[in-house]
């Protein structure tokens, strides 16, 4: 059987990697297409001809996703659209919304698409995968989920030359991705871990790691075949398992020592733990602040970090060298300006390399969006389709928006634009200030976005990547259809 995996990005997806590995297996033939600026992306699709066509979907992806599995419906009416990943999870009405859709899968997603796999085009087989909303005949099954898988290690490695054979930009990439397990502990009540973690609450361990000796094995195999001199945990937090954390580093530090990055929570990190880091070869580690009031942080976030631990850890990374990089969020329900000026103080007293706030979206699903629907923070202008239609970070040059009821809401918008500015400027907070007052407008997006390309251009792992947050900046100047024609002619797109 032809199954066709579809984004838009430039971009290695996990998830289609390791369901492409249990397909493979059986011995189906798989294929990505990154729609992209791709013009003969539905004319090479219709080429293929596939009889199952896979989405993976991320809720302010939805609108992506939506239109181009309607267009492929009419074009390719005999294949069936199946959804998965984080939306649908949390969202599978989406399922009886559209008719073009015919199965979403709910969580993770390899034993479900093997017995997928093993019942097509067995209807009444079908009607049973577990965690997959079928329809079948207009009618809906939606069946109960398994238990998280128990042993990663048992699960096939992610197959890349779905990627990498056909896109050489992505093989050739000296950066690549790998994962040491699955799911976060934490509670954070804007997080979709904690809503995921709740789906699988009786059903087996949630937060799972591969065995060190596991991942050494995929990174040595992936280095022998493919160019690889820096290496992306994408892990949401790495560091939550001080044990098996030590153990891995000491044989990474053996026998891989490639440069690397990680996410962590900063309020974990100890001496010990930094200098093994170190010793492994990390270069850089990405963390959250999210807020810098502690009690708002505890309080609204579920994030009781203290700031006399974040800037601790802090220390120990500046002390070994370590590049490092805060996210954090502005607009949160019942945040005030000062509130909001505390996370920006707090960032300025850590002195990271770059820092940047996103205006928070309340996603559906989440604990924090439930909660403000009862205290009446979420606005009037929030439907789904407005958090479906928030662009990926970087492409767009539109004025902000928030969804949150405040009185000061445009400040805080205004903040975040000046936000990565003002951590390196501290002493411009006075000539900014003012300018809060004036409504949010492109061109304090264009501001931040130029500022945080600017950052992220000093921050970047290796030269390539530098190159292409420059293009990526770039882009944003040139209407599409010249975008595409550079691109076409340079043989560049922007990898993420
Ligand atoms: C790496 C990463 C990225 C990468 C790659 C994204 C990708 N789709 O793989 C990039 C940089 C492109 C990215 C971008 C964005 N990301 Co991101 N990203 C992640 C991260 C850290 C890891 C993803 C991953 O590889 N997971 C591991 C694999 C194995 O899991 P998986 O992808 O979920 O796939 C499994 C199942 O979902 C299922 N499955 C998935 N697809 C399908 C399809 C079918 C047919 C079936 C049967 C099953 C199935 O089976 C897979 C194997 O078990 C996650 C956090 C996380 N822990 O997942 C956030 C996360 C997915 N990202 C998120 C967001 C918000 C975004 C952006 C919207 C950010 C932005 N504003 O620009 C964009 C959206 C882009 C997009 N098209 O998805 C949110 C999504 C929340 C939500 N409700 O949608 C997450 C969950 C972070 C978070 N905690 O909030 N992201
Ligand atoms: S620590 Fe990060 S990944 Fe974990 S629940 Fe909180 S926000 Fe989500």
């Amino acid at each position: 059987m032809k199954i066709a995996f579809i984004q838009e990005e430039v971009y290695t997806f996990m998830g289609y990697m390791y369901l492409a590995a249990v397909a493979k297996k059986l011995k189906h033939d798989c294929e990505v297409f990154i729609r992209g600026n791709d013009e003969n992306f539905m004319k090479s699709l219709i080429e293929y001809s596939p009889e199952v066509v896979c989405f993976n979907t991320a809720t302010p992806k939805y609108q992506f996703t939506r239109e181009t599995a309607c267009e492929i419906k009419k074009k390719i009416p005999s294949c069936m659209i199946l959804v998965g990943g984080w939306h649908p999870t949390f969202c599978p009405e989406i399922l009886e919304m559209e008719d073009f859709f015919d199965a979403v899968c709910l969580g993770e997603g390899e034993l479900p698409f093997k017995i997928f796999l093993e019942s097509y085009p067995d209807e009444e087989k079908m009607k049973t995968i577990p965690n997959f909303h079928i329809k079948i005949d207009n009618k809906v099954y939606q069946n109960p989920m398994l238990d998280a898988i128990d042993n990663l290690d048992s699960i096939e490695f992610p197959d890349r030359s779905i990627y990498y054979d056909k896109y050489p930009i992505l093989r050739d990439q000296h950066t690549k991705i790998f994962m040491i397990g699955r799911g976060c502990p934490y509670p954070c009540t804007f997080c979709f871990n904690t809503m995921m973690k709740n789906l699988y609450k009786n059903k087996g361990q949630y937060v799972r790691f591969r065995s060190p000796e596991n991942i050494i094995e995929e990174i040595k195999q992936v280095k022998s075949k493919y160019p690889l001199k820096y290496i992306k945990f994408n892990d949401d937090t790495l560091n939550y398992n001080r044990k098996w954390l030590m153990q891995f580093l000491e044989i990474y530090e053996k026998e891989i020592k490639i440069p690397f990055i990680a996410v962590c929570r900063i309020d974990r990190l100890d001496e010990e733990l930094v200098k093994k880091f170190k010793d492994a070869g990390v270069d850089k580690i990405n963390f959250s602040i999210e807020q810098g009031n502690e009690e708002f942080r505890a309080k609204v976030l579920k994030r009781p970090m203290k700031n006399k631990d974040i800037i601790e850890g802090c220390r120990l990374l500046r002390k070994y060298n370590i590049r490092f990089y805060i996210s954090n969020m502005i607009g949160l329900p019942g945040e005030t300006l000062d509130l909001a000026l505390e996370t920006l103080k707090m960032n300025q007293i850590v002195k990271p390399t770059a820092a940047a706030a996103g205006i928070f979206m309340p996603y559906p699903g989440t604990e924090i969006h439930e909660s403000m629907k009862e205290q009446g923070y979420l606005s009037k202008e929030y439907k789904l389709d407005s958090v479906a239609s928030q662009l990926t970070w970087g492409t767009n040059n539109v004025t902000p928006t928030s969804y949150v009821v405040s009185d000061e809401i445009n400040k805080l918008i205004n903040l975040h634009s000046f936000f990565s500015f003002l951590v390196k400027h501290p002493k411009f907070l006075c000539i900014v200030k003012p300018l809060l007052n004036l409504p949010p407008n492109r061109y304090f997006e264009m501001f931040t976005n130029w500022y945080v390309f600017k950052t992220k251009y000093q921050y970047s792992a290796t030269r390539e990547e530098s190159i292409s947050y420059i293009w990526l900046l770039l882009r944003n100047i040139f209407p599409l259809s010249i975008r595409t024609k550079i691109e076409k002619m340079i043989g560049f797109q922007v990898v993420i």
